[in-house]
């Protein structure tokens, strides 16, 4: 017997993709710091294949939104590239062809009955920021993102009215300052603890110019990769490292914008570490009245945690925050493919409840969520429509949680897919594809998967058959 699940009334559903991501370098000033990486290390990239096109976003977006509308969708995530908007860096100047682009698709998803939501940095810093002034370590750099958000809110705000200001500003810190995945490979907690407490000030300064010059109507938030620690055993060492690891990977940035606040342990850790970073009581004071309106949780997968292998005094000489915990796989669980990534829902429902109980049932919504399968979904020979169940099964399951935690009370109101259409990933480049729709990328054709078909029905009908 089928159960029917019925989501609130206007329920977000959608999916979520950025600038950099999708648009391809046409036309753009600037390089960020993924089309240098590329530039000057391309083998780095799986199958050498760069952002240069990436799905074809800037030329073909009326036919990419065409599908997206196809398949039902209500909502869609993308992102301004500052790279792309912003003319002369320093005293933020607008380029003229960006400004038609950006107009244009936000006309072009709003016409075709697709609210669009803006994020306003996906892992993609101008990377002439990073060459003068050190990147995210400046403070200088917060100043000039804030004046980039703010031409952002003056120039779309009158239609755009979902704002976020970072996707994932932990994975900026773990990918460029901690473990080697993003440009500038620095490795050095230190500066990782900084970069960190930067761009939460950056975040921050930005809801500052909202709340000055944003429509009265619009909303902001952040959004946040929640990978809620699950302790390996009941005892006090394996207790208190995903106790640590919670407080430096989630806490961190869910209090600071929705508390105004760092948690205290942490700063207080950080202190005895001789590791915390460089704040001036204006800033605290900045940072403490501008939160966030509502919150974005992309969830892919939770974290196993234990007690590190080595007492901390053995450690090597560079510290690091994860020399309070360790990650493992849990065996026997199932793998998000070739990922590497557990497959575990019930997290969504643990995500839910902890939003409503210690951040003040703020309103939120799955922000990201996915699947990346590269062996069954090959970038060549797809002519037929890919039967992607797997994908379906997935998002059914993580639904099912979803709604769950809705039934508790939980205030989340949508659900998007990572991704509308198979998008270019950063060094994964093409290998792990997530979409509703796939795309050729020789010839950039896009067809509709079964998941896209699914969706349409879920959207439709605002509810879920399990
Ligand atoms: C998220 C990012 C996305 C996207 C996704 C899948 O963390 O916000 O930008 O890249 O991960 O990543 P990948 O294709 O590398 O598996």
């Amino acid at each position: 017997m089928t159960e029917k699940l019925k989501f609130p009334k206007d329920f977000w559903w959608g999916a979520a993709t950025s600038g950099p991501q999708t648009e391809g370098r046409f036309n753009k000033k600037h390089a960020n710091v993924f089309d240098y990486w590329y530039e000057i290390k391309p083998e780095l990239f799986h199958n050498q294949v760069g952002p240069d096109t990436a799905s074809n976003f800037y030329n073909s977006y009326k036919e990419d939104i065409k599908l997206m509308k196809e398949i039902g969708l209500n909502s869609v995530r993308t992102s301004i590239q500052w790279s792309r908007l912003i003319d002369d860096l320093e005293t933020g100047s607008v380029d003229a062809d960006a400004l038609r682009f950006y107009n244009d698709v936000i006309d072009e998803f709003i016409k075709n009955g697709i609210r669009p939501i803006m994020n306003l940095h996906h892992f993609d810093l101008p990377v002439e920021l990073l060459r003068q002034y050190g990147g995210w370590e400046n403070k200088h750099v917060t100043d000039l993102y804030a004046k980039f958000a703010k031409t952002c809110f003056e120039l779309f705000s009158d239609r755009v009215k979902d704002w976020f200001t970072f996707n994932e500003p932990m994975v900026i810190v773990e990918g460029g300052y901690l473990y080697d995945f993003h440009y500038p490979q620095i490795i050095d907690g230190k500066k990782a603890v900084q970069v960190a407490y930067n761009l939460q000030l950056a975040s921050s300064k930005a809801i500052a110019e909202f709340r000055k010059v944003a429509a009265k109507d619009a909303k902001i938030g952040i959004i946040l990769n929640l990978t809620p620690p699950y302790p390996a055993s009941d005892e006090s060492e394996d207790l208190k490292a995903s106790h640590i690891a919670n407080l430096w990977k989630n806490r961190l940035f869910m209090d600071a914008s929705v508390h105004g606040e760092f948690p205290a342990e942490l700063v207080d850790l950080l202190t005895s570490e001789d590791a915390i970073w460089t704040s001036t009581p204006e800033e605290l004071a900045l940072i403490k009245a501008n939160t966030i309106d509502y919150l974005g949780v992309n969830f892919y997968h939770p974290d196993r945690v234990s007690r590190p292998e080595f007492s901390t005094n053995s450690l090597a000489v560079d510290w690091m925050p994860d020399k309070f915990w360790k990650e493992y796989h849990m065996p026997g669980r199932r793998m998000n493919h070739d990922k590497g990534w557990e497959i575990y829902p019930k997290a969504m429902y643990d995500i839910a409840m902890d939003v409503k109980e210690n951040y003040k049932n703020i309103p939120w919504f799955v922000s990201e969520n996915g699947m990346g399968v590269s062996r069954e979904e090959r970038w060549m020979g797809e002519d037929g429509v890919i039967q992607d169940d797997y994908r379906i099964t997935f998002i059914k399951e993580h639904l099912y949680w979803v709604h769950k935690g809705i039934e508790e009370g939980s205030n989340c109101f949508g659900y998007h897919l990572w991704t509308p259409i198979d998008c270019w990933s950063w060094l994964n480049s093409y290998r792990n594809r997530y979409g509703f729709i796939s795309n050729n990328i020789h010839t950039q054709v896009k067809t509709i998967k079964k998941s896209g078909h699914f969706i349409k029905t879920v959207a439709e009908a605002n509810a879920l058959d399990i």
